[in-house]
């Protein structure tokens, strides 16, 4: 209802004019262009934004810069602390922070508050690894000398989102960069500009509490050109942008030319293999979830099943079948499964894909199309569609952010299916559904799925926090999130002591004086 959405926003401090640019206590009175926040839930203004200009950019780097110095010498557990407090705040917001992930966004509230609780796991997370940034501890080859290496901070590090994952792709990054000494500078994706600044208030609150200075958590709302800025800013030494391929090319591109650092969370085109053995009762509801949730605009979203011949008319008409029972429309009624898109290029994509698809010669299996009528007046939900097609062609090798699911067939081993599911450019999730020992080893072998993610009776999307997230080709090369994803956030140092009264060189070399 309205006044359950006013009284979300009154809980996050979410005003009907905001500024755009915050170094924690402090908000500019940003005069950029106005950013109204447009919910694709009813297509209502939620509220807007006054987006940061250069003038904002250039204030906030050197307030980042200070603080740095300062952040930088608190002992790690000290910072770990302020993010276990972080993460309780988050908890006690849960509620109200995912519904507005769903309402600005359009998820389900379901996925809007599973992706706040990835918040709160990497928080817990971080504050572990607070205690845990280990360097290795070598033997020299020289008498009496010492070797080890050790992790530092490494200052500003800026994160580029995008709007799928308006809140959690933020927190993976600064909970690891805030306990390994960093601060970060967030540019938030222009669509959901409401949730980074709930999230840049919940942090100041409990920054605040804790004299943590400003510039810690720094927050620029503005277009592709604070982007522009970042990445060619040789005052950040790491970029972590998550969005389009094409945006991480520029990206790539200009921190690449300084050398800098960067990590990037791009494109997939992720595929599950059914094989002869598969489990039906794991097929449908992993696949249709992977397809469908977040309607397709996960990175991590199923595009392509790859079934094998002998079971291919049972998994196509379960399938099928499945796509029947899906309700649309208002996510935050948890009754649907499906909801809106983000905005209305977004349903054109969707639309062309549907036209290309059948122009190169595949074959509409579940009809889609946009909706209208009471309800829809956003314009933007649209009805997951499924088509067969071949893998070569030009729209599955393309990323199309929307519940579209393309069918191919495989015949023979497991080896024709892994080829198939490589045989794209991006490479971030991948999954297999089988009984079959073999088939699963191999799919998980060097020989197997290319992706950063190779699941086994799991579908392609809802990985956990714990293991690095992020893929190969096309996806960009870059791993966030948990097992050791903390390094890149960190500048390794390899330190030789000797304690003698004696000066042996290194590989034996004698330099008598
Ligand atoms: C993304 O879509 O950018 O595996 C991230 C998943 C989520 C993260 C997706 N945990 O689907």
């Amino acid at each position: 209802t309205d006044l359950g959405i006013q009284e979300t926003l009154k809980t996050l401090g979410i005003e009907a004019v905001n500024r755009g640019a915050s170094t924690g206590g402090y908000w500019f009175n940003t005069r950029g262009a106005q950013i109204d926040s447009v919910s694709p839930v009813d297509g209502k203004i939620i509220a807007s934004v006054s987006s940061a200009t250069e003038t904002e950019y250039e204030a906030i780097v050197l307030k980042a810069q200070e603080a740095y110095h300062y952040w930088r010498m608190v002992p790690a557990p000290k910072r770990g602390e302020v993010v276990r407090q972080l993460a309780e705040k988050i908890r006690e917001k849960k509620q109200a922070l995912g519904e507005l992930v769903s309402y600005e966004m359009g998820k389900s509230l379901q996925e809007g508050l599973g992706e706040v609780q990835e918040m709160i796991d990497i928080c817990d997370f971080a504050v572990g690894l607070s205690r845990q940034l280990y360097g290795l501890t070598m033997h020299s080859e020289r008498a009496g000398h010492r070797m080890y290496e050790q992790y530092h901070p490494l200052g500003i590090v800026g994160i580029i989102s995008a709007f799928n994952f308006p809140v959690a792709v933020w927190n993976w990054n600064t909970a690891l960069a805030w306990v390994c000494g960093d601060v970060c500078i967030w540019k938030p994706s222009e669509k959901t500009p409401l949730t980074a600044i709930a999230c840049q208030k919940l942090t100041q609150e409990v920054f605040e509490a804790n004299g943590v200075p400003e510039g810690v958590s720094c927050l620029l709302i503005g277009d592709a050109e604070i982007g522009k800025l970042m990445s060619n800013d040789t005052r950040i030494p790491l970029i972590s942008a998550t969005g389009s391929t094409r945006m991480g090319k520029l990206v790539g591109e200009a921190v690449g030319k300084r050398l800098g650092r960067h990590l990037l969370e791009l494109g997939g085109n992720n595929a599950v293999i059914i094989t002869e053995s598969a489990d039906l009762k794991i097929v449908v509801p992993g696949a249709v979830f992977g397809a469908v949730g977040t309607a397709g605009q996960r990175c991590t979203s199923t595009r392509r099943l790859i079934i094998h011949e002998s079971v291919y008319d049972k998994v196509r008409d379960a399938v099928v079948n499945a796509y029947g029972q899906l309700k649309i429309g208002n996510p935050l009624d948890q009754n649907n499964h499906v909801g809106p898109l983000i905005d209305k290029d977004a349903v054109k994509a969707y639309q062309n894909a549907l036209i290309q698809v059948v122009e190169e010669g595949g074959k509409i299996l579940v009809e889609g199309g946009v909706l209208s009528g009471e309800g829809y007046e956003s314009g933007c939900y649209v009805k997951p569609a499924i088509a067969e097609a071949q893998n070569t062609f030009k729209i599955v090798q393309h990323e199309t952010f929307a519940p579209v699911l393309y069918l191919m067939k495989y015949s023979g081993g497991v080896e024709n299916a892994i080829a198939v599911q490589n045989g794209v450019p991006q490479g971030l999730s991948s999954a297999i559904m089988t009984n079959n020992l073999r088939e699963a080893e191999a799919f998980l072998s060097q020989a197997g799925s290319d992706c950063g993610i190779a699941n086994v009776n799991i579908g392609t999307s809802g990985a956990e926090i714990g293991g690095a997230f992020g893929g190969e080709k096309e996806t960009g090369g870059g791993r966030e999130s948990g097992s050791d994803a903390w390094k890149v956030y960190m500048r390794r140092q390899t330190n030789t002591i000797n304690y003698t009264d004696s000066l042996p060189l290194a590989q034996g070399i004698k330099f008598d004086l």
